[in-house]
């Protein structure tokens, strides 16, 4: 007979509900992949790319070498793996750091993604092998600087010229904005909404970098200007017109952020574990103290009920049935508990909290980035609220 666990150590703490055994052979094959780039490729630098506020542009190869540049799409290079697989990337890459989580959604589910599924042949076949391969980096520019959580009020214009497009407005906070090859830009037309695939290229384009950042510093965040920018027929996307289009990417994006945001609250709370375990005040680690094991749970718990809600969420995408206010469901739910346990992390490091040597005031910067891109906290909820009540409250 073997002998019985001690049920005091039978849980992994780093694990607690054993949810990796709910993940297939391939899953967590990718997901040891990613942790092993994070691991000897982000977390030896990131303080440093953080602190000076640069992305590391060279990565993006390798990352399309690894598959995890619009991971989730079929063909054209991609990997075409499955949802959850996608999330676990975007779970360990923000484990290392928002920005290269940042990196991945926007290139795979906001650039990639409306060209894979509203594109032409050709549009495809120019930019998504090479997307995929990291050679060409592209940003998606919706949000305008007075046009943020409604997107609908975009100024952004694309009008007709004989058989070109002309397009003139201003984009603001686009993630890679300033290292992009390609844009896809959304504009109001006469027809509606439409989204043009815009390479960086094209004179009248311009891209200037932000910064002065408290938050996201390792990632590129850009205004893009647009004037007169002529573009032929062929870079309209010809598969959607209306605010359904931009929208749909998002659903893509925020399915990577609800699990990314697992990975950032992971990293705090693991660091906040190792931390409380080796530090002594008082004459005894401080782990030992009821205080700070409550804060240690608090923060476990929490990690282990967003990964649960992330994974579930994964398995409806998978299985075709995901819908969009699901999916801010856990972009509400999930960013908002790793602000918590970053918070919480914080404080659990004391004066060291305050220091880049550890990731946990990085990831606390990062998050409140991550609160507010992609629908504000208040947005979901106003989204979650019109779903169970069928009134909408955004106006
Ligand atoms: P509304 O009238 O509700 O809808 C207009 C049309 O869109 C359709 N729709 C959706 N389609 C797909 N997915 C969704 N989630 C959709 N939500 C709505 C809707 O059916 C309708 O279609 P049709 O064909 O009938 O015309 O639109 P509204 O103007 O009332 O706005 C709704 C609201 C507020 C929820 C929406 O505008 C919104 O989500 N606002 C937040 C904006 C936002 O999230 N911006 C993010 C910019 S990108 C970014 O932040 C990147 S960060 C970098 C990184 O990811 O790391
Ligand atoms: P606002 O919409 O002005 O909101 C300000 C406050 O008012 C928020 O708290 C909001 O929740 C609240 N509010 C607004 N409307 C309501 C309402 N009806 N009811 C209750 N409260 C409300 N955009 C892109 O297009 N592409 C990108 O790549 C991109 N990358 C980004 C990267 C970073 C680092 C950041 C910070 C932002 C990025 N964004 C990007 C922009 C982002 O999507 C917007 O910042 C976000 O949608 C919110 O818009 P806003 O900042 O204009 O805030």
């Amino acid at each position: 007979m073997s002998k019985a666990l001690d049920p005091r150590r039978a849980n992994d703490p780093r694990d607690f509900l054993a949810v990796d055994g709910l993940l297939d052979e391939d899953e967590r094959a990718i997901k040891q992949t990613v942790r092993r780039f994070v691991v000897d490729r982000v977390l030896p630098d990131i303080a440093g790319w953080y602190e000076e506020g640069v992305f590391p542009r060279d990565l993006a190869t390798e990352m399309g070498s690894l598959g995890l540049l619009g991971m989730h799409l079929d063909g054209y290079g991609c990997a075409g793996t499955n949802a959850v697989s996608y999330g676990l990337a975007c779970l360990e890459l923000e484990a290392g750091d928002s920005g290269f989580r940042s990196f991945v959604s926007v290139q795979g589910s906001l650039a990639m993604f409306p060209i894979h599924a509203f594109g032409s042949e050709e549009q495809k076949q120019e930019w998504l092998p090479q997307m995929a391969a990291g050679e060409a980096i592209g940003c998606f520019g919706l949000t305008e600087p007075d046009s943020g959580s409604d997107p609908g009020s975009m100024r952004t214009v694309a009008r007709r010229d004989g058989s070109d497009w002309v397009l003139n407005g201003t984009k603001m906070w686009i993630t890679n904005g300033g290292i992009a090859d390609v844009a896809v830009v959304w504009a109001r037309t006469d027809e509606g909404i439409r989204g043009f695939v815009v390479p960086t290229t094209t004179p009248g384009f311009a891209a200037s970098n932000i910064h002065a950042k408290a938050s996201l510093r390792a990632s590129v965040t850009s205004e893009l200007v647009l004037q007169d920018v002529r573009l032929p027929e062929s870079a309209v996307l010809p598969g959607v017109v209306g605010l359904r289009g931009p929208l749909s990417c998002l659903n893509e994006a925020r399915f990577g952020i609800l699990f990314g945001a697992v990975g950032a609250a992971r990293a705090c709370y693991e660091a906040a574990l190792d931390y409380s375990l080796s530090r002594e005040q008082f004459g005894r680690p401080i782990a030992g103290f009821q205080l700070v094991q409550r804060k240690l749970v608090e923060m476990m718990v929490s990690v282990n009920r967003s990964t649960l809600v992330a994974l579930h969420l994964g398995r409806l995408k998978d299985a075709g049935r995901l819908t969009p206010a699901q999916v801010s469901f856990g972009k509400m739910d999930n960013v908002r508990q790793a602000v918590e346990v970053a918070r919480e992390a914080r404080n659990s490091l004391g004066a060291n909290g305050i220091t880049l040597e550890y990731p946990v005031i990085r990831h606390m910067t990062n998050l409140e980035s991550v609160y507010t891109y992609e629908g504000t906290n208040e947005i979901h909820t106003l989204t979650l609220g019109q779903a169970i009540t069928g009134l909408a409250a955004f106006r």
